[in-house]
């Protein structure tokens, strides 16, 4: 028996054991959890992901701004790099980095456990995520009763819902308690209502979370600190967590979380577990069901880790089945921990943490990291996922232009490697990691490339023009003129977790390139800031490119030519104009270059380092390289549950793979909307529907034999459009055009769907 194309399930036979590689996640934005499915107990870790220590409230924080000032500090670095050339990381962060103060961590909230008993062997046990609904499930027989247990994390109303079922009346017993790691809690059991309150040690910050037991039939009783259900037909449990956490600086504190808790609950409860669900199903699908995708799946009925195990990246249509699951599931995980109603992005692990220090704190790592979370959101038609991420940028303009302020001498707004939820704009003192003020440019991207695929002014005049022109600004006053050739360069500059410090390496260019450029474009659609547009045009006028192919025919990395071939370094920083940038069209000598570095860095790297080579070779347009890239992440960087591992399990790497599987699929970063730009040999037939361009256009493709055979195009705006198809002759049915040489153009309406057909 095989599995349909869109029967987009992870199974397994087995109850977790694992928290990171095997127990399965569910979330509604604020809220996650990861079901484990045991059979004599059910553990449900959870997370709400504003629980954070450090931040106002932990003794001595700092926002990472520097505790004394150190009047000519970065000056006397820059004149160093301006006679040596390199400085090493280690010298430039005794001058100018700081040990990290309260940078606080990202916290479990804790356990549910369900406590089942002696049960007897189970029989056709199941544990499965269904991503058409984003419910978790699992089924078993035990002693001739089929029992069955569902959960399920709804953004109408703010909570995590578990319903207990049994094939026989009065077999649903259990006792609920919650664990964690935290002594600065307490636990209370009322009215079937287990209530986890307190006040985080570290910082002073209130949580609470509230779990309420609905038992039909059989009883219901509090003790201490657990609740307990006998002989009960059914049962449902409905979680609410929140914490006085607020996005506001300085003091990043709002209400306390009870009120809003309970009225959760209160409400989830009394609206009744199906029609929960029900809310749930159709807030989730009218995201999820936006995009389908058919790369030719199919799949034996074999659990998901066996089948994960069996992936070759062949040409086979049991590798297209896991392929077309990633893509999806990447869809899913970003949906399940990012939500308009979120006050934080998903960070290093999306909302899922089941420790009190996670790797990196769980934090939000912007030298590729929080970026690449982000990168599925506009193809793949999941642009309200980045509110959040919005958001988080715009809360970081007031601690940054503070921190811009004192360490830079300059206005606008920075922020550095890492940030927190707590405006942590400054720096620490990790060599290879604390100083990367470009990374307040890069976040900016995002918004300009969201006013991009939305064509949305109102977006761009109130939420993206301020940010980006602040970052902008930033640049004016911070950029560098090299005494060698008198053009401006960063500097202090530092290509990510690689090298020495320099003056102008690659990446920094492209980005401040980019922001200036962005920032002019904006504030000219606009009509606004004419003496700011003259400065950011001069300005790009002088900037070093940052753009150049180096003696072995390489992009590269730095502005002399320092880059080894033997380098394969996980960050390739310096393609940064290939992707996410645009600056380096495909075909042109930067691209041939680009592919040269790319090559000699090999297809190694970890989780996201695999995930971005995808985009990157996407963007060459070779089809089979991006697709072997894909298998390298699925071979050697996918856990059981299909978590992207670094290692360890990093979220970010899911969410480049979906990014990058779209890139192949449509690109439209030039200007031009282009279908099919690298498909790889192994997707001969495929179709796929409701990806998004750039532009506000919605498409559709199918393909046979590596051909495009029917591409619909649906415009959300009057205007111009291109569309490069593959080669071969295509008429756009309804207009008076044919294309041989690719590419079509035409005033579209709004609204109309056009149909172009191979011919
Ligand atoms: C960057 C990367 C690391 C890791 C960390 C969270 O520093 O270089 O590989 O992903 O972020």
């Amino acid at each position: 028996m095989t599995s349909a194309p869109d029967d987009l399930t992870l199974w397994y036979e087995e109850p977790a054991a694992d928290w990171e590689t095997q127990a399965l996640p569910i979330g509604n934005g604020p809220l996650g959890a990861m079901v484990f499915g045991g059979v004599r107990g059910e553990r449900i870790q959870f997370n709400e992901k504003t629980l954070w220590t450090g931040g106002p409230g932990h003794d001595g924080y700092d926002f990472g701004n520097w505790t004394a000032p150190r009047p000519g500090a970065v000056e006397e670095v820059r004149r160093r790099i301006d006679r040596e050339g390199r400085v090493p990381a280690e010298e430039v962060a005794a001058a100018l980095g700081q040990p990290k103060t309260g940078f606080g961590a990202y916290q479990t909230f804790g356990d549910l456990h369900l406590d089942f008993g002696e049960h007897g062997e189970p029989e056709g046990y199941r544990r499965e995520l269904r991503l058409a609904e984003a419910v978790a499930r699992v089924r078993y027989t035990a002693g001739d009763v089929a029992y069955s247990r569902e959960y399920f994390a709804a953004n109408p109303g703010n909570v995590i819902a578990a319903r207990l079922t049994a094939g026989r009346g009065g077999a649903v017993s259990f006792t609920l308690r919650h664990t964690s790691p935290r002594d600065d809690k307490t636990v209370t059991a009322e009215g079937g209502r287990l209530t986890i309150r307190g006040r985080l040690a570290d910082n002073g910050l209130v949580f609470e979370a509230q779990v309420q037991v609905l038992a039909e039939g059989g009883t219901r009783t509090d003790e201490g600190e657990t609740v307990t259900v006998t002989g009960a037909d059914s049962a449902v449990l409905i979680l609410s967590a929140g914490t006085d956490y607020a996005d506001t600086y300085p003091h990043y504190r709002g209400e306390d979380p009870h009120a809003r808790v309970t009225a959760a609950v209160d409400a989830a409860a009394g609206l009744g577990y199906d029609a929960l669900r029900a809310a749930h199903v159709a807030d989730y699908r009218e995201l999820f069901g936006r995009v389908r995708l058919d790369l030719g799946q199919s799949a034996p009925e074999i659990p998901t880790d066996r089948l994960l195990r069996r992936y070759t990246g062949g040409g086979g249509p049991e590798d297209r089945a896991v392929e077309a699951l990633l893509f999806q599931y990447g869809r899913y995980l970003l949906i399940a921990c990012s939500r308009e109603n979120d006050l934080l992005p998903a960070n290093l692990q999306g909302v899922w943490n089941d420790s009190t220090s996670p790797p990196w704190s769980g934090d939000y790592h912007l030298n590729i990291n929080l970026q690449m979370n982000y990168w599925p959101a506009g193809p793949a038609n999941l642009h309200e996922t980045t509110r959040p991420y919005d958001r988080y940028i715009a809360s970081l303009t007031a601690p940054g232009s503070r921190t811009a302020r004192e360490m830079f001498g300059a206005r606008g707004w920075v922020v550095g490697n890492e940030s927190n939820p707590f405006g942590f704009t400054g720096v620490h003192d990790w060599p290879t990691a604390f100083w990367f003020p470009e990374a307040a440019a890069w976040a900016s991207r995002h918004l300009y490339d969201s006013y991009r695929f939305t064509g949305d002014l109102d977006y761009l005049r109130e939420t993206a023009y301020p940010v980006i022109k602040g970052a902008a600004e930033f640049w004016l006053d911070f950029l560098h003129t090299d005494p060698a050739d008198g053009r401006l360069v960063v500097s202090p500059s530092y290509s990510p977790e690689h090298g020495g410090f320099s003056a102008g390496a690659s990446m920094s260019q492209q980005i401040v390139r980019e922001v200036l450029a962005a920032a002019l474009a904006a504030a000219t659609t606009l009509g606004v800031d004419e003496e700011f547009r003259a400065a950011a045009g001069e300005a790009l006028a002088r900037l070093d490119p940052g753009i150049r192919v180096g003696s072995w025919g390489q992009l590269q990395e730095w502005k002399r030519d320092w880059d080894s071939r033997t380098d394969t370094h996980r960050h390739v920083s310096h393609l940064y104009a290939l992707h996410p940038g645009d600056l380096i069209a495909a075909g042109s000598p930067e691209a041939e270059a680009a592919a040269v570095s790319l090559a000699a860095r090999g297809d190694g790297g970890t989780g996201w380092s695999k995930a971005w080579k995808i985009s990157f070779w996407a963007r060459l347009l070779d089809g089979d390289r991006a697709h072997r890239m894909l298998g390298e992440l699925l071979r050697h960087s996918t856990l059981d549950n299909l978590w992207d591992s670094h290692p360890p399990f990093q979220i970010d790497g899911n969410f480049g793979a979906t990014a990058g599987i779209a890139e192949m699929l449509l690109q439209s970063h030039r200007g031009v909307v282009h279908v099919l730009p690298s498909l790889p040999a192994a997707w001969k037939d495929g179709a796929v529907t409701g990806l998004r361009a750039r532009g506000d256009v919605t498409v559709d493709v199918t393909w046979r034999d590596g051909l495009a055979e029917t591409i619909t195009v649906r415009p959300g705006r009057t205007g111009p459009i291109t569309v490069r198809t593959p080669a071969g002759r295509y008429r756009v049915h309804d207009l008076d055009q044919e294309t041989e040489t690719g590419t079509l153009t035409w005033h579209a309406e709004a609204g109309r769907g056009y149909l172009i057909t191979r011919s």
